[in-house]
């Protein structure tokens, strides 16, 4: 896969001069490069909900605070980062078709508790509506400043409930050849945001599965079994985040992982030996970190290189 990136990196500068020597028209250009995108690798970041997936991305991608992340779940639509020449965010809007599927939704009788959760966060998103949603529904998609994100992508931003995805491109060589998906979670009350995850989940080459630090635990079996295992991946890395909670001296982080293999293993005998499951888990890889220290720089700088998760990825790939 780390090769494929760096093919997408020399094909983009050849691509570059070819048409600046207007050797390529632009048709030909996206011509090729929607061909080739298939060759892009897909990084898909999940997690339960306040794992730490917003933070890692922050700290491993961006190396400050750009996507929303705090102690209640933050992140309520599907954010895609690519490399672009420009930094810029686009902002997929609902449809009128999302919001009159919402209305319907909100207006059921739950059966279970399940239910009762997803009719009352689709109250939620529909009471969230800014005044005007009509009228910037209209517009399908916008581009917003990064800074403005938060408007878009966290529960207590204004336009929350009107996004349904974001693209962020990033001018920064590191993500030439790679996308980087953060993910919601999987109960979305707008079943076509919750479908659009699924389905970039089906496209992605590499899941990071994100744990706190007390590693793998009862939610984090079910969502492997109940989601990931559907999403058709072939690689898989459990990323346990947070490490700094456990107050150990880096000496120690090693040991601390292979107790976390450990305890993943136990939750994995319990999945049936033939299924999707084992396939993945059987070459997955695991690392510790902390997002916290990373942003901070607290993390040595060795292992930091151009950050210290980002570029073991790519290596473990
Ligand atoms: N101590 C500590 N807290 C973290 C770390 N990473 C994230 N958090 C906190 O965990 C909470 C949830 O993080 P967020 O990235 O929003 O989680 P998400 O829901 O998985 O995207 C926030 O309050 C973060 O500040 C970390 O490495 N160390
Ligand atoms: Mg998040």
């Amino acid at each position: 896969m780390i090769e494929k990136a760096k093919i997408r990196c020399i094909v983009d500068s050849a691509l570059l001069k070819l048409t600046e020597h207007d050797r390529l028209s632009d048709a030909e250009k996206t011509d090729f490069l929607q061909n080739f995108d298939e060759s892009n690798l897909r990084i898909g970041i999940v997690g339960k909900m306040k794992a730490g997936k917003s933070s890692l991305v922050n700290a491993f991608v961006f190396n400050d605070n750009i996507l929303p992340s705090g102690s209640e779940p933050i992140t309520v639509t599907l954010t895609e980062i690519t490399y672009g020449e420009e930094n810029a965010a686009e902002v997929e809007l609902l449809t009128k078709e999302d919001i009159d599927a919402l209305r319907v939704l909100a207006s059921r009788v739950a059966s279970d508790e399940s239910e009762t959760q997803l009719i009352e966060s689709a109250k939620g998103v529909l009471e969230s509506l800014p005044n005007n949603y009509e009228q910037l529904m209209t517009k399908g998609k916008i581009t917003v400043p990064i800074s403005e994100l938060t408007e878009f992508v966290s529960t207590s931003g204004k336009l929350s409930g009107l996004a349904k995805c974001v693209r962020i491109s990033l001018n920064a060589d590191a993500l030439k050849g790679i996308t980087i998906i953060d993910t919601p979670g999987f109960n979305d009350p707008i079943s076509s945001r919750g479908d659009t995850t699924k389905k970039c989940l089906a496209n992605c080459n590499v899941l990071i599965f994100v744990h706190s630090h007390n590693g793998y635990d009862q939610v984090d079996a079910s969502l492997l079994s109940s989601q990931i295992e559907y999403a058709g991946i072939s690689e898989l890395i459990d990323v346990y985040n947070k490490v700094d909670l456990l107050h150990l001296p880096l000496s120690e982080w090693d040991d601390q992982l292979d107790y976390f293999i450990e305890r993943r293993d136990e939750y994995l005998k319990k999945i049936p030996q033939n299924s999707n499951v084992a396939t993945i888990m059987s070459k997955s890889a695991s690392l510790m970190t902390s997002s916290l220290m990373a942003l901070c720089g607290q993390i040595p700088s060795k292992n930091q290189s151009p950050s210290m998760l980002y570029s073991k990825i790519l290596v473990e790939i």
